[in-house]
């Protein structure tokens, strides 16, 4: 009954982003750096990629920096005053569920203002034309499934930000929701800054800042679960110290029990730090995966470590993974030379 009841919630997140989505096109990028690569390096992987059926991409907030999204590591890492990990904390909403939920209010909203990147749309066409292909994403930001990614082919490891469930461990009430903002209390006060507004993007400081006053939002202002209606919802991600959802750890676990070989593991712009997530490089080995990292960061490399055969491209995602995928997925519309 769970496990269905969430597949459906998957789903209709999944209809909800897509046709959000179909109404904006792919646009050029807001960041990109021209990624210093060998191209014998793209050479020697293309090869290994054209003679690959079984293939697993782990996915970090990397991927979605090229469309706008902080990262968890440097700036990104603090909200106000609140290092980002320490607010993802079952500990933190029981101590103001109101100050995290202004946290993932903002989050929602920054993503929900935000498009996929070509990364996004290039991981989707591989799944479309490779059946063997499977993601692991960290990512809660939605923009995965806003480009269309195959839902089945995509495993969202710490769940999404557009997932709200019961805070009742004993109530299992979940809904899917894109209402920006989630509720009244969350609103920003007037005159706030909306850091998505294209004016003011990235000028003007907003709620993240500290230096912007946010009133505070008392428990009882949060809307309580509708079905059991002794706790309040919260937002449907994992938060440190609570364990990934049974259905999807079995997903994954079935898709590396059941493959004969795994070719390849791509590591997309994640700083490998988060377990059990940054683990699965090491049960994709044994099954013979080669690994290929691409990251900013040179020295963001896999969990586990470098192994002999191992690619590492560092640059910019959203130019990297079209680029590499090319003799898959041919070039993205937009992306043609
Ligand atoms: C659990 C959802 C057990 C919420 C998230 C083993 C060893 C040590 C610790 C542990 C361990 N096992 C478990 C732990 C504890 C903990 C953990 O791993 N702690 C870490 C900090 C050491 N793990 C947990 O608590 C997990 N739960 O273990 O439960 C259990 C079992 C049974 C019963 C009870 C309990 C749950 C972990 C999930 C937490 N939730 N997210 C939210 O989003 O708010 S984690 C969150 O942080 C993200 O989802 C992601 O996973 C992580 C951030 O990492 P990245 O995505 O990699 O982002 P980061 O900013 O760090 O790096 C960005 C990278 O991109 C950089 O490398 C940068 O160079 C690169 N980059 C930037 N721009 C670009 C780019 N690359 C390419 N192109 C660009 N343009
Ligand atoms: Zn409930």
């Amino acid at each position: 009954m769970r496990l269905r009841r969430y597949h459906d919630h998957v789903k209709l997140i999944y209809k909800t982003l897509v046709a959000r989505n179909t109404k904006t096109q792919l646009h050029t990028r807001t960041m990109t750096s021209a990624a210093t690569i060998n191209e014998q390096d793209v050479a020697s992987f293309h090869k290994h990629l054209r003679g690959s059926t079984h293939i697993l991409a782990l996915l970090g907030a990397g991927l979605s920096a090229p469309s706008g999204l902080p990262t968890f590591r440097g700036a990104g890492g603090l909200w106000r005053t609140h290092d980002a990990v320490s607010l993802a904390s079952p500990e933190a909403f029981e101590a103001d569920p109101g100050l995290v939920w202004q946290f993932y209010n903002y989050r929602r909203h920054m993503a929900l203002n935000v498009n996929p990147n070509p990364a996004h749309y290039a991981l989707a066409e591989l799944a479309k034309r490779m059946p063997g292909f499977a993601t692991l994403s960290q990512n809660v930001d939605g923009l995965s499934p806003r480009a269309g990614h195959p839902p089945e082919q995509l495993h969202l490891l710490h769940g999404s930000l557009f997932q709200i469930k019961c805070a009742s461990e004993r109530c299992d009430y979940v809904e899917t929701n894109f209402d920006d903002p989630f509720c009244e209390a969350l609103r920003p006060p007037e005159g706030i800054i909306d850091p998505t507004a294209n004016s003011v993007r990235g000028t003007a400081p907003d709620i993240s800042d500290a230096s912007v006053s946010l009133p505070s939002v008392p428990r009882s202002a949060l809307p309580s679960c509708p079905s059991c209606k002794s706790d309040v919802l919260r937002p449907g991600v994992v938060w440190f110290g609570e364990p990934l959802p049974e259905d999807v750890l079995g997903a994954v676990d079935d898709y590396i029990n059941s493959a004969e070989k795994i070719d390849l593991i791509m590591v997309i712009g994640t700083s490998s730090k988060v377990q059990p997530a940054a683990g699965y490089v090491g049960p994709a080995r044994r099954k013979g995966a080669r690994v290929c990292v691409i990251n900013m960061d040179p020295n963001d490399g896999p969990s586990g470590g470098w192994r002999k055969g191992d690619w590492m491209f560092t640059g910019d995602a959203a130019v990297l993974v079209p680029k590499l995928l090319e003799p898959v997925i041919g070039s993205l519309p937009g992306q043609e030379d």
